[in-house]
């Protein structure tokens, strides 16, 4: 299983509470009438709230200082001060918090499920108006307090993506280019074998909300679980995915042996990678000695989708059938 991280750092504030106020009753009838100066209100909260619509982090690389609303200060006629609002922030599932204090990191919350929320930074308590210190020797306190600041702190926000859907096929068969295509992911793409060294990861966003994420794995080949090539250890990278998607290269020769190949090697690795949902799609069919493969393949496979990860052909109707599938249980 490949983690993707994607983080961010940012500045958190409550605001700051509202003054209590110094004020006396002054009213024709009311001679020397006594302190009524009102509380400062509170300050808003900053709170941290996971939601199921947002995906990424990335929002917070643009904006980076989040102030909740200062209270009100208090006023004469016992008024108190308006609290501040709070400041809710959304993060996508599965989002984890960790206060930075002097460098060092402290996991403070993992908001993993929709609705999930923490205050990561209280509002300052308003402060007390003169109305709170009359006393028996005191009837006219000229004595107020002033709002309390709210808390800051340094955050960081770190989000785990999983792949939901792993590309699988041989070497120099186009996943990388796949990927480069549906994500922003910038794998190396080259026209040699085993270009791709690491698992590679990108986000797909197909629009209204809709994204999951995939990974392309380096080539495999026909001995890959005895350690040809560069073997099956990355295999372990799509276990957790829910869909393989099989690229065949449509202008090589001999497409339907070399698909029984990465079978029998996923085989090898694992009953349960041979049992996952895959989609099989052909790919290079821009090329003119695709042609020939096309035939062939629409009778040996029951399902199968044609597409050029380099034009583009084909690859909107593919990402379509995944999300179908993604959301199929
Ligand atoms: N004409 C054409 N060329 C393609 C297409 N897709 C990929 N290629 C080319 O095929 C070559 C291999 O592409 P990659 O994306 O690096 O292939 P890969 O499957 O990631 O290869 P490895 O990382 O080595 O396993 C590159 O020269 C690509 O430009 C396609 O749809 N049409
Ligand atoms: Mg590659």
């Amino acid at each position: 299983m490949i983690k993707f991280i994607d983080e961010a750092e940012i500045f958190v504030r409550g605001g700051k509470g509202g003054d209590g106020c110094v004020a006396f009753r002054r009213e024709k009838f009311v001679p020397k009438g006594g302190p009524w100066g009102g509380d400062g209100g509170k300050g808003g909260d900053v709170i941290f709230k996971a939601i199921k619509n947002k995906k990424t982090l990335i929002d917070f690389h643009f904006q980076r200082h989040f102030f909740a609303e200062n209270g009100g200060h208090g006023s004469s006629n016992n008024k108190k001060g308006k609290d501040g609002r709070d400041l809710i922030i959304e993060v996508p599932l599965g989002t984890i918090i960790k206060e930075i204090i002097d460098g060092e990191e402290k996991i403070i919350a993992d908001l993993l499920n929709e609705n999930d929320y923490i205050i990561v930074a209280k509002g300052g308590k308003g402060g007390l108006g003169n109305t709170h210190f009359k006393s028996s020797t005191n009837q006219a306190p000229r004595i107020a307090t002033k709002g309390e600041k709210g808390e800051e702190k340094k955050i960081k926000l770190e989000l785990k993506l999983i792949a939901d859907v792993g590309i699988i096929g041989y070497p120099n068969s186009g996943k990388s280019t796949l990927l480069s295509k549906i994500s922003k992911a910038r794998p190396k793409i080259a026209d040699y074998p085993f270009t791709t060294l690491e698992p590679n990861l990108g986000l797909v966003n197909l629009g209204d909300y809709r994204s999951f994420v995939v990974a392309d794995i380096p080539g495999l080949i026909e001995g890959a679980s005895k350690g040809k090539g560069l073997g099956i250890k990355f295999l372990k990278h799509i276990e957790r995915t829910r869909i393989l998607i099989h690229l065949i290269d449509m202008s090589e020769n001999d497409i339907i042996n070399k698909y029984e190949n990465i079978r029998k090697e996923l085989e090898n690795y694992s009953e349960k990678l041979l049992m996952k949902k895959e989609i099989i799609v052909g790919n290079k069919i821009d090329l003119d000695q695709s042609k020939k493969n096309i035939k062939n393949a629409k009778e040996y496979f029951k399902e199968i989708y044609f597409i050029s990860a380099l034009t583009g052909e084909g690859v909107k109707e593919l990402l379509e059938k995944i999300w179908k599938e993604l959301n199929n249980d």
